[in-house]
């Protein structure tokens, strides 16, 4: 079957290629929208006033032919300069609007219908609950009216709202309200003008009650901004965190960047029901629940942490994204990856920087390690696409953003602020390129990046294999650096990337070695202030095979390589035990103390998987034991970092690690691993856990970080029976203050064996069952439960009265969680994991598309796995490519899933 062979999938599954842009023909001077709202026929009366694109001699020779987008609308009248147009004028189909023969100047009158309440797509206009609400990234605006829907088209708009004034006292729109009264019918009406051009799908409309929190803000210079944040009615107490996030964010960027906000108003819309966590439209930001509401009874510590980063980052693109946005799609990263960049920073001046890159580095190992390697490979900057929402990626944001680190790393800190100063200066207002990017990098610091442009072109994590030899008779360390990436769908040869190196050297004795670099072929800076001056480098590897001496040596060093994660690879270097556990004992770096460990870990858990493939009895060396106890007895231990180097690597960084997985083999050598460092490490663990509860109450600035080593302890505790892991957490559960201690130790228990354990979980739910977002965290344990009835409970649980598949926060709190999450079940052998998350996606198909191509995806790694898995996955994926009514955003994730080799 082709995409092509099914009506519904016919043109919508086309491919789009980057290399097919061609400049808009018409510009839109100005779009004055007007929407009548009504829950089944919203009346929407667009008048657009074009002008010709006459800057190319291209465009000046083409008919001079319109084409609008539409999808699902209903059109009910057309009108040219205010002549009403005969139906024989124009074309129209399911996506596109068609005119010709258009003078140079003039205004369109479009009037359409559409049909909100019946949008459980939720891109477009929709209701969330009793609100209306829109998305219109990236192509959503398009369900709404006719329109140039594509990002390089700008605009002013002014947007006139009219609904029923009772049900929905409050009208938004973005920009600045500039009319507003009482309407026939208890009807009443907001006009709202953006004098700042933007693309439509930075537009956004609100309609609904709420409660209002609010604030003001004083500019740097000087203005004073209103600060708004609406939320359902009760839950006023629950977003004075994200206030004050915004507020810290402002700051932030007048300091930083010297960017100020332009609008007078600034305003945040939290609504239950959206695809992703927020977006930031301009001045009227729609965010998830889940990423606005907080308080310490509600939230946990990791929670308060994500609102504050995603305030900021939607706060942060209003200069990285909407003053200056996309010229089309592909370039997606140049404000992703950039904004995800300043959210990093942002957080990691807020909070420890060190914790805050280790939780990164995490999610470009655990997840875009995967992605790269997988079906959806693809570079920052995608090549082509069928359903652009399906290129909203860890590699488009997570690895995009290491890619702009990149920069800042071989430009430094200064020169990276001076390039964006010229950015700015360049092109402020305007829709541009990841290349207008790199060239502002370039002409501000005088530097070529040329070679660094791969990483915008070539798809696949680079990999460094390292290798040391050491002469004692001339003092002389040498690495030998070859560099490699496999292949990726549609790229099977790879150039060299510019991978920025940053490295140190150890003495045995945990001493930083003096950088004497002898070769003069490699670029090299070497650090020049503070604390590691002449005794840190930062290497730029350019070729497939370098090679870098170091000389004046008294002893054979212990090298400390890609320093705080400095490129987004995969470095293999063959360092022994011994030398892994000095590093995770003295590397003054965070992140490459903490590899260390994890390579140790890993390293241990991938031999025990060989033994139980060889029917060998495991055992556990008594060395990593005696590692792992001298990193619990360092007292002076950051208690955020050492809770970081106690949490063991996850199932699906470890599946990674093999070509074809033996699955049950890697499980069991897993818990094995796990039950054993508990048991081992169990006395140690016990006294850090008491530890860092009672610093949890007495060092309240650090209340967090105490609380995170407490539960890192107690979730390792938990893994072996035989502790006193189990009861802990009762005990925890029961005096839980807050809903970091009380969500920690309900899920040690309720993935306990514990017979009793239901009860907890049911006092959980009688506690919480008023607030939605507790109990999405209900559904999350339960779905993760490795336990083997987990899969009838799930069943169970979707029937469950406060589970409603339409809710992609649900959705994502018992399946995402469970396919996910739950690697053990989902990877069942009699395939009923696999069963179960397909049929949730074969019913989301039809409501939610994007939700159920996200969910999709959760078989890509079916190539890893034994044949048996494969065929069952296999199974499955064919199911849903068949589907009758299979949506585009589906079936290019599953065909490439399928099709992947
Ligand atoms: N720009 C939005 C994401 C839109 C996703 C569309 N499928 C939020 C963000 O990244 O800030
Ligand atoms: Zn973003």
């Amino acid at each position: 079957m082709t995409a092509n062979s099914q009506g519904n999938k016919s043109s919508h599954s086309e491919i789009k290629y980057r290399r097919d842009y061609k400049s808009p023909a018409f510009f839109l001077l100005e779009s004055k929208i007007y929407l009548k709202l009504s829950e089944q026929k919203t009346t929407v009366i667009s008048s657009l006033n074009f002008k010709r694109n006459l800057d190319s001699e291209e465009l000046i020779e083409q008919p001079r032919q319109l084409i609008l987008n539409g999808v699902k609308l209903k059109l009910l009248d057309i009108s040219l300069d205010g002549v009403s147009m005969p139906r024989s004028s124009y074309q129209f189909s399911e996506e596109y609007l068609l005119i010709q023969d258009l003078p140079d100047q003039f205004t369109l009158e479009i009037t359409t219908e559409i049909n909100p309440q019946a949008n459980t797509s939720l891109q477009g206009l929709y209701k969330s609950g009793d609100k209306y609400c829109t998305q219109c990234e990236a192509e959503g605006f398009r369900n709404i009216t006719y329109f140039p829907d594509r990002p390089d088209v700008m605009t002013i708009f002014t947007t006139k709202v009219e609904a029923d004034k009772t049900k929905y006292p409050f009208l938004l729109s973005n920009g600045n309200l500039i009319d507003s009264g009482d309407l026939e019918n208890g009807k009443h009406f907001a006009t709202w003008h953006d004098p700042f051009p933007k693309p439509s799908y930075l537009f956004a409309l609100v309609a609904g009650n709420f409660d209002l929190l609010e604030d003001t803000f004083i500019t740097m210079s000087g203005r004073e901004v209103a600060l708004k944040i609406y939320v359902d009615s009760g839950k006023l107490n629950q977003c004075h965190h994200a206030m004050e996030s915004l507020k810290k964010a402002m700051t932030w960027d007048e300091e930083v960047y010297g960017l100020e906000y332009d609008l007078d108003i600034y305003m945040i819309v939290a609504v239950s029901d959206f695809n992703m966590g927020a977006m930031e439209n301009k001045g009227l930001n729609v965010f998830n629940t889940c990423f606005v509401l907080a308080n310490n009874k509600t939230a946990t510590d990791a929670d308060f942490e994500d609102v504050e980063s995603v305030i900021a980052h939607e706060y942060f693109h209003n200069w990285t994204g909407n003053r200056v946005t996309c010229r089309d799609w592909f370039q997606l990263t140049l404000k992703e990856g950039l904004t995800v960049f300043r959210d990093q920073e942002f957080s990691s001046d807020m909070n420890s920087r060190a914790v805050k890159r280790l939780k990164d580095v995490l999610a470009i190992k655990n997840g875009q390690f995967a992605e790269d390697a997988g079906p959806m490979s693809h570079p920052i900057r995608p090549d082509s696409y069928v359903e652009m929402n399906n290129f909203y990626t860890q590699t488009v944001y997570s690895k995009g953003a290491e890619v702009i680190r990149m920069i800042e790393t071989i430009v430094c800190n200064s020169g990276f602020k001076k390039g964006m100063k010229l950015y700015f200066e360049r092109h402020d207002g305007q829709a541009v390129t990841c290349e207008d990017f790199i060239c502002a990098m370039e002409d501000a610091n005088n530097v070529d990046l040329s070679l660094f442009r791969n990483w915008y072109r070539q798809a696949g994590t680079p990999e460094l294999d390292v290798n040391a030899h050491w002469d004692s008779s001339k003092g002389k360390y040498t690495l030998t650096i070859t560099q490699y990436c496999k292949p990726t769908p549609g790229q099977p040869h790879k150039e060299p990337f510019l991978i920025p190196l940053r490295l140190a050297l150890f003495s045995k004795a945990g001493e930083m070695q003096n950088l004497d670099i002898a070769n003069s072929d490699i670029k090299c800076k070497i650090v020049d202030n503070g604390a590691f001056s002449g005794k840190e480098a930062v290497i730029e590897i350019t070729e497939h095979h370098q090679t870098i001496v170091f000389s004046g040596l008294n002893e054979k060093p212990i090298p400390s390589l890609l320093r705080g994660f400095s490129a987004p690879i995969k470095l293999h270097f063959g360092f022994s035990d011994q030398e892994l556990a000095l590093l995770l004992a003295f590397d003054n770096d965070s992140y490459s103390s903490w590899e260390a460990g994890q390579m140790l870990m890993t390293k241990l858990i991938v031999n025990l998987t060989g033994d139980l493939l060889e029917d060998k009895p495991l055992s556990f060396p008594i060395e990593l034991e005696e590692t792992f106890n001298n990193i619990l007895e360092v007292k002076d231990a950051d208690p955020n970092l050492l809770a970081m180097n106690l949490s063991t690597p996850s199932l699906d960084f470890l599946l990674e690690q093999f070509q074809e997985v033996p699955w049950n083999e890697l499980v069991n050598a897993y818990n094995y691993f796990n039950r054993t460092l508990a048991i081992k490490c169990h006395g140690n663990l016990l006294s850090t856990y008491d530890r860092a509860a009672s610093m949890a109450d007495s060092d309240r600035e650090n209340a967090s970080g105490w609380r995170k080593l407490q539960n890192a302890c107690l979730s390792l505790l938990g893994k072996a029976e035989e502790t006193e892991g189990i009861s802990l957490a009762i005990k925890q559960f029961k005096q839980a203050k807050e809903m970091t201690n009380s969500l920690a130790s309900l899920k040690v228990v309720a993935h306990s064996q514990q017979a009793d354990k239901t009860k907890w979980l049911d006092t959980f739910y009688q506690r919480w069952q008023d607030e939605e977002l507790v109990l999405d965290k209900w559904f999350s344990v339960q779905a993760t439960n490795p336990e083997r009835d987990v899969i009838n409970e799930i069943y169970q649980l979707l029937e469950h009265a406060d589970f409603q598949i339409s809710n992609p926060n649900k959705v994502r709190a018992l399946i995402t969680a469970f396919a996910k999450g739950n690697l053990e079940n989902f990877h069942r052998l009699d395939g009923v994991g696999y069963k179960l998350v397909a049929d949730v996606i074969i019913k989301l198909n039809k409501i939610n598309p994007q939700i159920a191509a996200r969910l999709t995806s959760s078989f890509n790694s079916w190539r890893k796995f034994d044949n048996s898995r494969k065929e069952l996955m296999k199974h499955q994926l064919k199911r849903i490519v068949e589907l009758e009514n299979v949506s585009a955003d589906v079936y290019e994730i599953a065909s490439k899933a399928l099709a992947y080799n």
